[in-house]
């Protein structure tokens, strides 16, 4: 069983449409602590962060907004994620996908610690490829892939701790890059398994792939799932949906799979906006997709040894 620990995340500075900042509300009304407590985990709620004081910081590219308060958020939810790694598995409630830039930055250091290498599922229709000098649309919340990556033009922020080899992470539900981060991702070596990979070969033969490098590595697993993974007709609550996402049953047999792995050590859920939500749905799917990452499940079948 699990020692389970609550990191609320409401940050709503990177990107444009408020209402992020009720995500880590809508988690806990939608019944997250008892999804998990009913699966025999154990759970602690530390609350919402507090994110660091805003600086003075200052880019050259004038589209990007809010950067002293993502590099706040940064700092903070850097070290609550690897301070809580040291006594269990966190669970970042976002609040936009800008929060990976801290949360991934504290899986890092925490691996780094340990010696292990670290890796990273990005479950997502957006690669978050962007430095700070190629976004266009200034929103932060498209840059925390790059800024994992250790490419370059994040000069205001924190360096980050141990930057993740490019083979450690794999995207899946890709669907909407821009050139920048096309060319960006060209020139890695990062797995990003677009919908048409999917389409093609089903999402659980190029997961498992994945795992058993993370596995043969001893390897820390870090997953970030974006509500936008999701197709819109099942998880409206986002304010950038893009059409032709993954199915109620695709995003569950990930999670399953993730479980059966038995290596995930941290977990974000990004990009809800309950505001834009229908009666819950939204959350509660989401709440719903966790209890199958955490053991939820029909059958007890015989698992492919990982
Ligand atoms: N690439 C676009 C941009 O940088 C869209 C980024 C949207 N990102 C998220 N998270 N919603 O995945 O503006
Ligand atoms: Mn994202
Ligand atoms: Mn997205
Ligand atoms: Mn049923």
């Amino acid at each position: 069983m699990t020692h389970c620990i609550l990191l609320g995340a409401p940050v709503d500075e990177g990107q444009r449409r408020p209402g992020c900042l009720m995500g880590p509300a809508a988690y806990r009304v939608a019944g997250l602590v008892k999804t998990l407590e009913a699966l025999g985990h154990s759970v602690e709620d530390r609350g919402d962060v507090v994110p660091a004081a805003p600086g003075q910081e200052i880019c050259d590219n004038p589209a990007v907004h809010h950067l002293p308060e993502i590099i706040g958020w940064t700092k903070a939810l850097r070290d609550a994620t690897s301070a809580a790694l040291a006594d269990g598995m966190p669970i970042i409630l976002g609040g936009d996908h800008s929060l990976a830039l801290g949360s991934v930055a504290g899986v890092a250091s925490h691996a780094a610690r340990l010696g292990r290498p670290q890796f990273v599922i990005w479950l997502d229709a957006h690669s978050d490829f962007h430095s700070i000098q190629t976004t266009t649309s200034g929103n932060l919340h498209g840059t925390p892939m790059a800024y994992a990556i250790g490419r370059p033009g994040f000069a205001p922020f924190p360096d980050f701790p141990a930057p993740i080899p490019g083979e450690n992470i794999c995207m899946f539900g890709i669907r909407s890059v821009d050139p920048a981060e096309l060319a960006a991702m060209q020139n890695s070596d990062v797995t990003v398994n677009d919908m048409r990979v999917l389409d093609e070969q089903g999402i659980a033969a190029p997961l498992r792939s994945f795992l058993d490098r993370v596995q043969a590595a001893n390897g820390l697993l870090h997953v970030s799932l974006d509500v936008d993974f999701l197709d819109p007709s099942i998880a409206p609550a986002v304010g950038t949906t893009v059409p032709g996402g993954t199915t109620f049953r695709e995003a569950h047999l990930v999670m399953e799979l993730l479980h059966e792995s038995g290596l995930v050590s941290s977990l974000d859920l990004v990009e809800l906006n309950p505001f834009l939500d229908e009666r819950g749905r939204t959350a509660k799917l989401m709440v719903d997709l966790v209890g199958s990452l955490m053991g939820r499940k029909v059958f007890d079948r015989p698992t492919r040894s990982y």
